[in-house]
C-alpha cells in the first residue's frame, strides 16, 4: 500500500493568521530566537518565554484551519494508502481540520511539561513561571516545545517512515531548521518521489524532484484533488 509522508512548516498556517518565522515580518524579526526558543533563554528569562508562547497560544486559539489543512484531512480520509503528517508546527490546526496521523516533532502549544519529572499535561491558555507541576509539584514547568539544541520528538519513527515512504511532500517550510530540512534527502535516498509545495523556493528546493510555488491554500487542495483523481 502506498505511503505518503508530508512535512509541514509555518507556511501552511500562514493563511490562518499564524505568523511564520523568517518571512519579512516573521516572529524571528520581532523576537530574538535565542531569548525565546532555547533552554538558555528560558533559564535567563522564563517570563519572556511564557509571554511569547502565551501570545502564540492565544493567536492559535483564535485562528481556524485553512483550505490547506482541510485538504490534507480529506487526503487522509479518502486516499487508499497511508498518509502521515510530520509537522514542525506547534499549533493544532491539522487536528482541528480532522487529520489524525499527526506527529509534532517540535512539540505543541497546547501541552506543558515538567522538566523534573517529565509529566505532560494540557497547558492553560496563559502559563506563568514556576507554576507547580500537577504530578510532582516542582516549579520546573515549561511549554512542551522543542527548542534549539533540544532533540526533536518521534525522530526514530520519523526516520523509519521516511525510509518506507513512496512519496515525500514538504509544505510551507523554508528548509532552514534541521533535522527536518534533511528529510527530503533521507526520503530520496530511500527511493521516495519528492515534491515541494511552498510560496517560494526553500533552502532545499534543489533536492526535490518537483516543486510548485504559490499559497498553500491553493496549491494543496489542487494537489490533493490530483492524488485522489477528483
Ligand atoms: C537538534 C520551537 C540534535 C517551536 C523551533 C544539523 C543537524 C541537526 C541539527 C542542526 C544541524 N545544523 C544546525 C542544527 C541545530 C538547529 C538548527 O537547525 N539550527 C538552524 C537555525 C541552523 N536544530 C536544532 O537545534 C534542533 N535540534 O538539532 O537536536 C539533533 C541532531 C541530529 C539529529 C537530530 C537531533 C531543534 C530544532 C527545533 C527548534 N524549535 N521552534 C516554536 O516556537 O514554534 S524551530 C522553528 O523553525 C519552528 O519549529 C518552525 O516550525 C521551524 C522551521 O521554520 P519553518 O516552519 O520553515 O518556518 P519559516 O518561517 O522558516 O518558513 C516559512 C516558509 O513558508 C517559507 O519558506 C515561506 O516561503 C513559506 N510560506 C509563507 N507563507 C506561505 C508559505 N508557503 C505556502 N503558503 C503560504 N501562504
Amino acid at each position: 500500500m502506498a505511503k505518503i509522508v508530508i512535512l509541514t512548516g509555518a507556511g501552511i498556517s500562514a493563511e490562518s493568521g499564524l505568523g511564520t518565522f523568517r518571512d519579512k515580518d516573521g516572529l524571528w524579526t520581532r523576537y530574538d530566537l535565542n531569548d525565546v526558543a532555547t533552554p538558555e533563554g528560558f533559564a535567563r528569562n522564563p517570563a519572556l518565554v511564557h509571554e511569547f508562547y502565551n501570545a502564540r497560544r492565544k493567536n492559535c486559539f483564535e485562528s481556524e484551519p485553512n483550505p490547506a489543512h482541510i485538504a490534507l484531512s480529506r487526503l487522509e480520509n479518502y486516499y487508499e494508502g497511508e498518509v502521515l503528517i510530520v509537522t514542525q508546527n506547534v499549533d493544532d490546526l491539522h487536528e482541528r481540520a480532522g487529520s489524525r496521523a499527526v506527529w509534532h516533532m517540535h512539540g505543541e502549544l497546547s501541552r506543558a511539561k515538567c522538566a523534573d519529572c517529565d509529566h505532560r499535561w494540557s497547558a492553560p491558555l496563559e502559563m506563568t513561571p514556576g507554576a507547580p507541576c500537577p504530578a510532582c509539584n516542582s516549579s520546573a514547568t515549561r511549554p512542551d516545545i522543542v527548542w534549539f539544541g533540544e532533540f526533536p520528538y518521534h525522530m526514530d519513527d520519523i526516520w523509519d517512515a521516511l525510509r518506507a515512504a513512496d512519496l515525500f511532500v514538504s509544505i510551507g517550510t523554508s528548509g532552514n531548521v534541521f533535522p527536518a530540512a534533511a528529510f527530503v534527502q533521507d526520503a530520496a535516498r530511500a527511493g521516495a518521489r519528492t515534491l515541494e509545495l511552498n510560496l517560494e523556493p526553500s533552502m532545499g528546493s534543489h533536492d526535490f524532484a518537483e516543486a510548485r510555488f504559490g499559497p498553500a491554500s491553493q496549491l494543496v487542495p489542487h494537489w490533493v484533488d490530483q492524488v485522489l483523481g477528483a
